[in-house]
């Protein structure tokens, strides 16, 4: 860390005692000599710490916390007591010490977090404000997971990161920082979970015992210290509490769910289309094709280069008619040309940064020298947005926003003194610079649904800051064609996946170089159960198409995008559960159940959803492999073999096959394979029933697919609860909402009855009871059963 010397002599400071308290509703003050701490309840499991050393608190300003945090409890119970302060809520009992020493601890008296020095302070004379810091002291066995797309292992125990959003071309597993920077990191000890999240955009660090192995600390290099603790006890609910703070993803159109092509670049359109026309020819279900930065004009942004594509809204239309989404990317940098209209009006309104000193910043990106907008200023977000306008019109479906960090070539990014609006605040780099990328992405979002509105759409970020989930989904940049990369691309859409960025891929296959066919193959199958499902490639080394690896991995990369596929409603679901109440889409193995030792450390298994175990095979030339499942009953999704959880097992997973288990007691939906989403009307829902002795419930979300109208009531949630009682299994159906899908009846499929069922019977919501025939020319039961089902009894 770079200083002032006399800073560094004069050493870090502490606080001083309390002299005074105040509590004002669910905010309270407490006074010290020098400093001020305002501890303010948010919810009964969520407190946000404030501290200023010197004077008064900062602003309270966040581009991370949403505007419309729930309102607060109102049973905040504060004591004073002789050397301390209790301030209770509904959960929690948080003593603050008249030194103002933080410990909290549940009502059970468990105590969950205690700072070690808790918060403490350096001023910086070169810059004005201040060093934060904050210590907590290591529980024993403490284990600590989180901070977005960092690469290692899984557990963050032993290490030191820092945030400053950096574009890491082709990133090993030991590079940081990466390109995003998410300040927030969960902790489990004792089976109890919880959440720290550090709002404060500056360079900033975390260290979970890698100096003292006793103690993990926060701090940035300016800003306040302001965080917030949030308490599970459940991993799942931290998480869930994190997203009550900055946000979900808005639920994507389904067509974002399906699968994408990309490269760097297709051009000209016939070569879009060729691609286009030869995924449907092969059978290869696809959404949308990805159009990198040369379908520009010199890479002018919102323009095309009209030699390779002469007419855009006739070849979208064209692509549209054939069911592909045209997805574009979009990057800052503003080419310095008189002639260029975004050029001109940028600089005409003074919508570019410019350095300490007053000159316009310059760096130079792909267009050559560029200026770039100041997207932390609420006019050139606006300005920014009505840009998309033409493009929109043509029937662009996606945007896709790279280089944001922002990436400079040479200067690697802006210079510290260039200066940010910060919406009213303004500040300069150092400040605004791991933002920069989230207010990118949200200029994009509000500026293309404006336009394309009612219509959802999809947009990408490269780079983003906590909260971006609520503009945009993500991947994780350049990765690079190795087994290395395949291990790793696992670990960071888990990690992303519990930093509140469900929506997240990576570029499968790798972006640097050319996998092996074996490689692609095992990488598609690990895309297939990633939320954002997209192969993209730099294009240098060779094709990276699915059928650029020979006709006889053909088949093994099919199964892959048509498990997708199939998988769909399941998928959208989850995404709706995690667009609800911010559970993670995909959830690692520690959070199916912190309470079991074994997934402390395991990082390789991870589920989707409530109801699927996927473990990827991440070896060359494997057969199978060994993998953990949580406790339960587990059923093998490709063989139906039943297992039971709580130990390793080995599941064989030939080349066309990746090990997925499926939890017993789920109801999982299913589409037929269709080469895009709403290929054809759908005529029945496929429920996979799978067995359970005991009683489990699953739901099914449903509605247009598109459009904002769930959000007035209009979709259908399906709630079965599956129970085995007296020798029969009763499946009851409960639904919520007006939606009215296309198809009439359910086609069940009925996987691990202990005995061939001879008896189902149903009732209906009119209160008629039917008799079922069981279909058993299969090797799996079926029934067909009108969707008004109420009740459906199994002998
Ligand atoms: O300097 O647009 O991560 O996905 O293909 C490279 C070209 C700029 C980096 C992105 C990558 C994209 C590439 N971009």
């Amino acid at each position: 860390m770079e200083q002032d010397p006399r800073s560094r002599a004069q050493g870090k400071r502490t606080p001083q005692l309390v002299y005074r308290w105040e509590k004002t509703g669910a905010i309270c003050h407490f006074y010290a000599p020098q400093t001020t701490l305002e501890v303010s309840v948010v919810t009964d499991h969520i407190l946000r710490f404030r501290y200023s050393p010197y004077g008064s608190l900062m602003q309270n300003f966040s581009y991370a916390i949403r505007e419309d945090l729930p309102t607060p409890p109102t049973s905040i119970k504060v004591e004073e007591h002789d050397d301390s302060f209790f301030l209770e809520t509904n959960s929690l009992r948080c003593v603050i010490s008249k030194t103002l020493h933080i410990s909290i601890y549940n009502l059970d008296g468990q105590l969950v977090v205690e700072d070690e020095r808790g918060f403490h302070w350096e001023e910086s004379h070169q810059h004005g404000g201040n060093f934060v810091y904050c210590s907590k002291r290591i529980q024993e066995q403490e284990v600590f997971f989180g901070l977005g797309d960092k690469t290692g292992n899984f557990n963050l125990r032993g290490r030191r990161f820092e945030l400053w959003a950096t574009d890491r071309y082709g990133y090993d597993k030991n590079s940081d920082p990466l390109y995003k920077n998410i300040p927030f990191y969960q902790g489990l000890h004792h089976g109890l979970g919880y959440g720290i999240f550090f709002d404060n955009t500056f360079r900033s660090h975390f260290d979970f015992g890698h100096s003292n192995g006793n103690v993990s600390s926060f701090w940035a290099d300016g800003g306040q210290m302001d965080y917030y603790f949030i308490y599970g006890p459940e991993l799942l609910r931290v998480v869930e509490g994190y997203a009550v703070l900055t946000g979900t993803h808005e639920l994507p159109p389904l067509w974002a769910l399906g699968f994408h092509q990309s490269k760097w670049s297709y051009f000209p359109e016939s070569q879009v289309k060729s691609i286009a026309q030869k995924l449907r020819e092969l059978q290869l279900p696809c959404d949308a094709i990805h159009l990198d930065i040369d379908y520009m004009d010199e890479f002018r942004c919102f323009t095309w280069n009209a030699d390779r594509f002469p007419d855009p809204a006739r070849m979208i239309q064209e692509l549209k008619a054939d069911g592909f989404n045209a997805v574009a990317i979009t990057d800052p940098g503003i080419k310095l040309d008189p002639s260029y209209s975004v050029y001109r009006e940028g600089i005409e309104n003074g919508y570019f940064c410019r350095r300490a000193d007053g000159p316009l910043m310059r760096g130079e990106v792909w267009p050559g020298i560029c200026h770039f907008p100041d997207f932390t200023d609420p006019a050139v977000r606006q300005w920014w947005g009505t840009k998309f306008e033409d493009q929109v019109a043509q029937g662009i479906a996606g945007y896709w926003n790279d280089m944001n960090e922002p990436a400079v070539f040479e200067l690697g990014t802006f210079p510290e003194d260039t200066r940010h609006d910060y919406d009213g605040h303004p500040c300069s780099h150092r400040k605004a610079h791991n933002i920069y990328g989230t207010q990118m992405a949200r200029a994009t979002y509000e500026g293309v649904k404006a336009q394309i509105f009612p219509r959802r759409f999809l947009n990408l970020t490269r780079s983003g800051f906590a909260g971006m989930q609520r503009f945009a989904a993500t991947w994780t940049g350049d990765n690079i064609s190795t087994w290395e990369h395949l291990w790793l691309a696992n670990l960071q859409c888990q990690r992303m996946s519990i930093s509140g960025v469900s929506f997240v891929g990576s570029d499968i296959g790798g972006f640097i170089g050319n996998p092996s066919p074996e490689l692609f193959v095992r990488w598609m199958q690990l895309g297939a159960f990633h939320p954002f499902f997209r192969v993209h490639s730099s294009g240098d080394h060779g094709d990276q198409e699915p059928w650029s690896f020979g006709s006889a991995n053909l088949p093994a990369i099919r199964k892959a995008i048509e498990t997708r596929y199939r998988l769909l409603p399941y998928v959208y679901t989850t995404f709706r559960q995690h667009a609800h109440q911010g559970t993670p889409v995909i959830r690692p193995l520690v959070y199916l159940d912190q309470h079991d030792p074994q997934t402390h450390y395991r990082m390789d298994e991870f589920g989707l959803g409530p109801d699927l175990l996927i473990c990827p095979i991440l070896e060359e030339k494997s057969e199978g492999r060994q993998m953990y499942l949580p406790k339960g009953q587990w059923f093998n999704y490709w063989t139906d073999e039943e297992v039971t959880g709580g130990k390793e097992v080995w599941t064989e997973a030939r080349l066309d096959t990746i090990p997925v288990y499926v939890r017993a007691g789920a109801l999982l939906p299913h589409y037929p394979v269709m080469q895009h989403v709403g290929e054809e009307k759908l005529a029945e829902l496929i429920l996979h029933v799978y067995y359970t002795s005991q009683t489990y419930a699953s739901q099914v979300y449903e509605d247009a697919g598109d459009f904002y109208e769930y959000e007035q009531g209009n979709y259908c949630i399906r709630t079965f609860s599956q129970v085995a009682e007296k020798g029969q299994t009763v499946i009851r159906q409960y639904t919520q909402g007006r939606f009215n899908s296309s198809y009439a009846t359910f086609n069940m499929v009925l996987h691990g009855f202990p005995t061939v069922p001879k008896k189902v019977t149903i009732r209906l919501t009119t209160g008629e009871e039917q008799k079922i025939e069981v279909h058993t020319d299969g090797d799996t039961p079926e029934i067909v059963v009108s969707k008004q089902f109420e009740k459906l009894v199994i002998k």
